[in-house]
């Protein structure tokens, strides 16, 4: 199968997947805590994660899959093809709000990131990229991020930005949010990284992320010029759970040195 054949594998199961979690709305739901009262999962996340595994393992037996959900493959190394699945990005939006939700996908072979995917799934907007290719919303083409100002810039906060941390100086962070133009906050990562993909952000930050709520939009932000690494400016490591930032690449060096490491 080629990378064509496979990015068009991905998004049927993708669009399936959605369809899948729309028809669920209209049902009674379980909600378990996981690590914290605020860090929930539903019977939905785990029924989509697992819907994945079922698909991709029926389709192409030799690729692995990484899930939050822990329904897929025990992932130690990168070896071969490995799909990096967060099947509800956003539970929370999911629980409450029934919208601001995201399936993301990312299709990594020997470790690198070459298929990305984040669904909006109750607005159906679709952004996708194949390595080297350009990344698409709904097919047409996105251009190249354009280079921002910080005094024109938005910015995508969350509650790890202004909640005392050890990681970051917060008089600083107060400094960056007076100079921009805004800040919001959606409550998924995906979706926050797929607002800046498509210049609706300018950067946004996250404290403590995991492969699968990065790995498809780091694909699509190579395609557009986004820039994305951790504290620090590092490369984000896909085995660990770190801080990661995602910046209009006028923004990514003078935010991570002057305003987050602290
Ligand atoms: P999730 O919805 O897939 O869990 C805001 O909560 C964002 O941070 C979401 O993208 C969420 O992904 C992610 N996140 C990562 N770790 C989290 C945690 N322990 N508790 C809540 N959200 C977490
Ligand atoms: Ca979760
Ligand atoms: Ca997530
Ligand atoms: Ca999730």
């Amino acid at each position: 199968m080629n990378l064509s054949q496979l990015d068009t594998l991905a998004q049927d199961i993708i669009i399936r997947a959605g369809e899948r979690i729309k028809q669920s709305l209209h049902k009674e739901m379980t909600i378990t805590e996981k690590s914290s009262p605020s860090d929930l999962v539903t019977n939905i996340d785990m029924e989509t994660e697992q819907f994945f595994v079922k698909e991709v393992s029926e389709a192409l037996p030799e690729h692995r899959l990484l899930g939050e959900e822990g329904f897929g493959d025990t992932i130690t190394d990168w070896d071969g093809y490995v799909w990096i699945v967060d099947p509800i990005d956003g539970t929370t939006n999911f629980i409450n709000q029934q919208r601001n939700f995201c399936i993301t996908v990312g299709i990594y072979k020997d470790g690198v990131g070459e298929l990305g995917y984040i669904y909006q799934v109750m607005t159906g907007e679709l952004i996708s990229a194949i390595r080297g290719q350009g990344a698409y919303q709904n097919g047409v083409l996105l251009p190249r991020l354009k280079n921002v100002e910080f005094e024109d810039s938005l910015i995508g906060v969350n509650a790890s930005w202004v909640a005392p941390n050890r990681h970051i100086d917060h008089h600083q962070v107060a400094k960056l949010i007076k100079r921009v133009r805004g800040t919001r906050s959606y409550g998924s990562a995906a979706l926050e990284i797929s607002y800046v993909v498509t210049g609706r952000l300018d950067a946004y930050f996250s404290m403590r992320l995991s492969a699968w709520d990065v790995a498809g939009g780091m694909v699509i932000a190579n395609e557009v010029g986004a820039l994305c690494g951790t504290l620090g400016g590092g490369e984000f490591d896909l085995l660990k759970k770190q801080p990661f930032i995602i910046a209009n690449p006028a923004l990514f060096e003078e935010l991570v040195k002057d305003y987050l490491i602290s």
